[in-house]
């Protein structure tokens, strides 16, 4: 049947449509996949394809995620629990791993193709303003299909490749065959381009400004490793990192070590400094102990900090002269900004409290405990999510420099142990290959043959599809925006994760075609045109490392359960996609997702014969359903961070352009920007606490949530824990709740210009006066009036770039407000499906 037959039956048939019963939907579960899968058979080409090999109906079944490498109990088909592997008593539990069976069954879940009705009666005149209030209307998956071929053909012939954006950031499930976002690119570059990114969400400022100060991202590179930390340093100072909590997941999958170290050094007689305005889970653990220190700053205020400390260092004479001569070059003109000759203010402890609002008597504590001990900083990221977030880790390089400990064992700095294990010993692995994104199949131009033919700063999308064409400041160079007119988004929850969700809503009204494949309805799904449902990871087979820095085991991830409903892998919906614009053959290669899986392996088996690392072949492997651990060599247990360096620093001489660490870099201070000097500094922001003219009352920080990965986990029995009167919890100083006349348990109402939202209130001692922590990953719930009733925080975020060098993002710089809410309270109802469904499969 043509598809131009189908859309006047369609069009003719869609107002004569009876709602769908919720009832329906749900109902009689597995004759109903078991039906779409028949269906799927005569109608898809990728349906062909074996995806899940075999299931245990009773039994245990092991399989990995972000948060770690898990056992699931399945019973008559079903899981009905799920754990750690290996998780003894003595471990540090991780509290994500139970919720398995909770992710799968979840009410949320997406069971079949659904089209906005209007775009579905017209996809060129589909009223975008309805996007997240339109009714949706169930399709058959074949015409789902249709219908983004239909409008990835239009956009890439009518307005080129940039006007598609596919550079769809998001965390995505752990598994090198099931990744989603590289299938996405593949269908996309074999087709002929797209638009994507550069950096991402997580270190946008520091990892764009390391490289100029030390030659490498920094941020993603393996630490002083924990056996000589534990041996050698004397004082931790753990600044803006919250461990105990972002060390539960990893990108691949976490073997849990980070955890465990953390636990040691509790145990350890180390002195241990926190620098963080809110008393974290991290905070509150290792508080419990002799020897602990918690320092609260104003938030946003850091840089002023270090200063304090350096500047007393300095006129003590407590500092390192000969490692700043030997291994970094212009100290000499930072030392002109921190005495006052550039601007005329002396950055000294008096001028620093003034601004961070730590007392003087503490800065001069601290210049002295860390040079007079042999001292690790370890950074996390929060506070270069914040507007000149290029500035914290920049100016503790230099804070460290001045201690003179880097390259040392146990001293320096290290910007990843709070993530994915950074400072476990890396094994000597044998690293399995991943899905990669091909090669176009048309075009010819060389342009063509990258992934992608435009790419824009990750935080700039909501910029980019307000302003095409608009020229902005890049790290030196310049970005043209694109003319968007087609999103695709797999693997990232964006209306979530982006700044001022408001402003960003308002814009996502302009292309013309919005796709998302998820498991869950989400409020990106629920904001677009054509949605796929898709399977979650627990319902394929997949394989994995584990330990992004480690490489410590590879991990068979295997199906636990068919698939739900009428769910899809991204690799079926991308096959069928491919199959419709004429390269099924090369997308696929032929191969089943097993197949792919036994390739990647046999990578890892070959390249670890000539290192003498036995393996066994893929089926036996396969078959025994357990990781291969490596063995970590004696060498990489005493790695040190920059010894090299230290040792010989013209052979080993770092990748800047002087060869040594950049305190002031010429090639920054050449591209001339009024947000980033040539050298770290102090520059406020334009929301904090110590400015003038206020337009909101509180510092509200929005960290990474604890019993979550940002929004992942939000439908699960995990929420149970944590909800406050049904909504996100925000914590609140007491005396400011008292001043509001706030109680706990309060549905606080939290707002400012760009937006509101409902919160529930916890009152107590665990934030700094006049600084809210209102965790990142609520699902956003817009009630009646498009107040968020859930509790989403980038609702009240800032949607501006850490400066023209990064154009990181900074929801870590706003001020809001806090009331007891005294209006209409709405029932939360974003973890239910839709209400407004209909059935309609051609
Ligand atoms: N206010 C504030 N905002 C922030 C931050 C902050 O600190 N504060 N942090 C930022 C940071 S660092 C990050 S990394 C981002 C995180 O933003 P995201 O990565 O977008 O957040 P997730 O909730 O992990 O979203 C992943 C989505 O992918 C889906 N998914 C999982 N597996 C698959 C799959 O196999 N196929 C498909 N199709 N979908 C799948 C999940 O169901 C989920 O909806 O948020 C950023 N936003
Ligand atoms: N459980 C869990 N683990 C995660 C994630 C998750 O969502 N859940 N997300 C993962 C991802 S994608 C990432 S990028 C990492 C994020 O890792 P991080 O960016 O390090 O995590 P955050 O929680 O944003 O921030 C860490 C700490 O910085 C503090 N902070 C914020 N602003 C300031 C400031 O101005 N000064 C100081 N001194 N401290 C400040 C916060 O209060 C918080 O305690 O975590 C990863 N791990
Ligand atoms: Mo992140």
């Amino acid at each position: 049947m043509s598809i131009s037959r189908r859309s006047v039956l369609k069009a003719s048939a869609l107002f004569a449509l009876v709602p769908l019963a919720p009832k329906l939907l749900s109902a009689n579960e597995a004759s109903m996949s078991e039906h779409a899968d028949k269906m799927g058979k005569v109608m898809s080409k990728a349906s062909e394809m074996k995806y899940v090999t075999s299931l245990v109906e009773n039994g245990e079944v092991v399989t990995g995620a972000h948060w770690g490498i898990l056992k699931a109990t399945i019973k008559h088909g079903k899981i009905v629990s799920s754990n750690g592997l290996n998780t003894s008593k003595e471990k540090i539990k991780n509290p994500l791993q139970t919720v398995v069976a909770d992710q799968v069954y979840a009410k949320s879940r997406i069971k079949h193709p659904m089209v906005r009705k209007s775009y579905l009666k017209d996809p060129h005149n589909s009223k975008p303003e309805l996007r997240g209030k339109d009714e949706w209307v169930r399709v058959s998956y074949k015409k789902a299909i249709e219908l983004i071929a239909n409008a990835v053909k239009e956009t890439r012939e009518k307005k080129g490749p940039q006007a598609i954006f596919a550079g769809s950031y998001g965390w995505k499930s752990s598994g090198n065959m099931h990744n989603c976002v590289v299938l996405l690119q593949r269908y996309m570059s074999m087709g002929g381009g797209f638009t994507g990114i550069t950096a991402d969400y997580s270190t946008g400022a520091a990892q764009v400004m390391l490289p100029h100060v030390v030659g490498t991202l920094e941020v993603y590179n393996q630490q002083t490793v924990f056996p000589v930390v534990m041996e050698n340093s004397k004082v931790i100072v753990i600044w803006g990192a919250n461990p105990m909590v972002t060390l539960r997941i990893a990108y691949s999958v976490t073997e849990g070590s980070g955890l465990e170290f953390f636990n040691n050094l509790k145990k350890s007689d180390k002195k241990i400094i926190l620098i963080d305005p809110i008393k974290s889970d991290t905070v509150q653990f290792l508080m419990d102990r002799k020897n602990s220190q918690w320092i609260a700053p104003i938030p946003n205020t850091d840089v002023a900090m270090m200063l304090g400390i350096m500047h007393t260092m300095y006129t003590t004479g407590k500092y390192d002269k000969k490692f700043l001569d030997n291994y970094t070059t212009g100290f000499d003109k930072f030392l002109d900004y921190m005495l006052g000759k550039t601007d005329g203010v002396v950055k000294d402890t008096k001028w620093a409290s003034s601004i961070c609002g730590v007392d003087e008597a503490t800065m001069k504590d601290l210049a002295k405990t860390m040079f007079e001990n042999r001292t690790m900083i370890m950074a996390g990221w929060g506070m270069q999510r914040a507007q000149h977030g290029e500035q914290p880790h920049w100016m503790l390089v230099t804070l460290a420099s001045m201690i003179g400990q880097i390259g040392l064992p146990g001293g320096g700095f290290g910007f990843s142990y709070h993530y994915a294990n950074g400072g476990n010993p890396t094994a000597k692995a044998a690293v399995i290959g991943g899905m990669n994104v091909g090669k176009a199949t048309s075009g010819g131009a060389a342009w063509l043959q990258k992934a992608s033919s435009v790419n824009i700063p990750v935080s700039k999308i909501a910029d980019c599809l307000a302003n095409p064409g608009k020229v902005i400041d890049a790290n030196g160079g310049k970005v043209k925006y694109p003319d968007i007119d087609l999103i695709y988004w797999v693997g990232g929850n964006t209306i979530g994760h982006h700044q001022n969700i408001n402003n960003y809503l308002k814009v996502w009204q302009k292309p013309s075609h919005i796709i998302v494949h998820d498991a869950f309805w989400t409020a990106s799904t629920r904001h677009a045109d054509i949605v796929m449902p898709t399977t979650t990871s627990y319902e394929r087979d997949d394989i994995s490392m584990s330990g992004d820095y480690s490489n410590l085991n590879i991990v068979p991830m295997k199906a636990l359960v068919k698939r739900q409903y009428e769910a899809k892998d991204d690799y079926e919906i991308f096959s069928d996609l491919a199959e419709k614009a004429g390269f099924y053959k090369e997308y696929t290669e032929g191969k089943t997702p097993r197949e792919w899986i036994e390739q990647f392996y046999n990578t890892a088996l070959k390249s670890g014969k000539p290192q003498g690392i036995s393996m066994p072949d893929f089926k036996t492997f396969w078959d025994k359903n357990m990781p291969i651990t490596f063995e970590v060599p004696e060498e990489d247990k005493t790695y040190v961070r920059y010894s090299d360096f230290r040792d010989d620093p013209i052979l080993n001489s770092l990748g800047t352009p002087s060869g040594k660490i950049e305190i002031y870099s010429e090639v920054v201070a050449k591209m001339n920007y009024d947000d980033c000097r040539g050298y770290p500094s102090w520059f406020e922001p334009v929301e904090w606490l110590g400015m003038k003219n206020k337009p909101a009352e509180f510092h509200l920080l929005s960290p990474h949530p604890e019993l979550r990965l940002h929004s992942q986990l939000a439908n699960t029995s995990l929420r149970d824990k944590y909800a406050v009167s049904d909504r996100e919890p925000i914590w609140i100083h007491e005396e400011d709740a008292k001043a509001k006349g706030i109680k706990n348990g309060d549905i606080v109402r939290v707002f400012n210009a760009r937006g509101e939202v409902l919160a529930g209130a916890v009152v107590g001692k665990h934030v700094r006066k006049g600084v809210l922590k209102l965790s990142e990953g609520a699902w956003y719930n817009p009630d009646s009036k498009g107040l968020c009733k859930n509790g989403c925080a980038n609702v009240l975020t800032l949607d501006i770039s850490t400066s023209k060098l990064a154009n990181g993002n900074c929801p870590n710089t706003a001020l809001v407000n806090i009331e007891k809410y005294k209006g209409k309270v709405e029932k939360v109802d974003i973890f239910e499906e839709p209400k407004n469904m209909r059935d309609f499969r051609i």
